[in-house]
């Protein structure tokens, strides 16, 4: 397909940037770090959304050397940052199955100077759904290196909760889904409210996806959520922006 051919040219191209969605701790009203999103800005086409290209990048096999370069780039940018700022990084279930997903970790942490407990690893529960066990020892030693794995879009996929009982995650990310009917739907201020307290008993931060609205932050903050993120405060912007973002939201 023609997007195969294009996207080779674009990496070769250095046509990808992050952007960089600030996520922002309830209690105290601060940004605590930002999640680092894949742009493709294409000559013709203009920005091109990962929702589009990952895709094709896993298909094609590009996604190993795409996503070793998101690594580096977002451990880079973010040692620049006040050290009490995280940096968010997605990795791709075909990530996983390169191998050498550990070692490309420890060399972005090295190179960059930045402190393994500033990066946070976002993962689907489709890691688990092939080579689970290979994928799970993985898992391990990457939290044995001290960075932060976080279960993302959770509650969207068969059987979330077994897999909390098969990791020790550091942070749950409750899918937008839940967060979009707060104020319309009972049945979601329930779902909320259960996966905020299961984080609580289980010692695992929650973070809420998708805020758009104060009175979705306000159901979150009453549920005993931790931490938010979406348009409400911010979309993901370029690296030139977090200062700003600081200062604003700091
Ligand atoms: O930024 P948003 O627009 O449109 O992202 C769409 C999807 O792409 C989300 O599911 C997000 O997790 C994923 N995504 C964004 N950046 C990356 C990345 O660097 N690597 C991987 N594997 N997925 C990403
Ligand atoms: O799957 P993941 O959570 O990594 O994807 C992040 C995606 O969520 C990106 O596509 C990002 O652009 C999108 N996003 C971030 N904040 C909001 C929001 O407040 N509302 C909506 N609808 N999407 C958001
Ligand atoms: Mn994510
Ligand atoms: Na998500």
């Amino acid at each position: 397909r023609d997007m195969e051919v294009d996207l080779r040219r674009a990496f070769g191209n250095g046509e990808f940037e992050l952007h960089y969605q600030p996520l922002v701790s309830i209690a105290s009203d601060r940004i605590s770090g930002f999640e680092s999103l894949l742009r493709w800005r294409h000559p013709d086409k203009g920005m091109i959304s990962p929702a589009e290209f990952i895709p094709v990048a896993e298909d094609i096999g590009l996604i190993t050397q795409l996503g070793e370069w998101v690594l580096r780039e977002a451990c880079a940018e973010a040692v620049k940052w006040p050290n009490d700022i995280k940096v968010a990084v997605n990795l791709s279930p075909a990530q996983f199955r390169s191998r050498s997903l550990v070692q490309v970790v420890i060399s972005a942490l090295a190179q960059s100077g930045l402190s393994p407990k500033r990066l946070e690893l976002e993962i689907t529960e489709s890691i688990f759904l092939a080579e689970t066990d290979a994928n799970l020892a993985i898992l391990h030693q990457l939290r044995e290196l001290g960075v932060g794995i976080s279960m993302d879009d959770f509650g969207t996929g068969y059987s979330s909760l077994s897999y909390l009982r098969s990791f020790p995650f550091d942070k749950i990310k409750i899918d937008r889904s839940f967060v979009k009917d707060l104020a319309r739907r009972p049945d979601c201020v329930a779902i909320v409210r259960a996966i905020s307290g299961l984080g609580r008993s289980l010692n695992i931060t929650t973070t809420a996806e998708g805020v758009e609205t104060e009175d979705q932050l306000d159901w979150l903050r009453a549920e005993g959520c931790n931490e938010v993120q979406g348009f409400l405060f911010s979309a993901a912007r370029p690296a030139a922006e977090i200062a700003k973002l600081l200062t604003d939201f700091g």
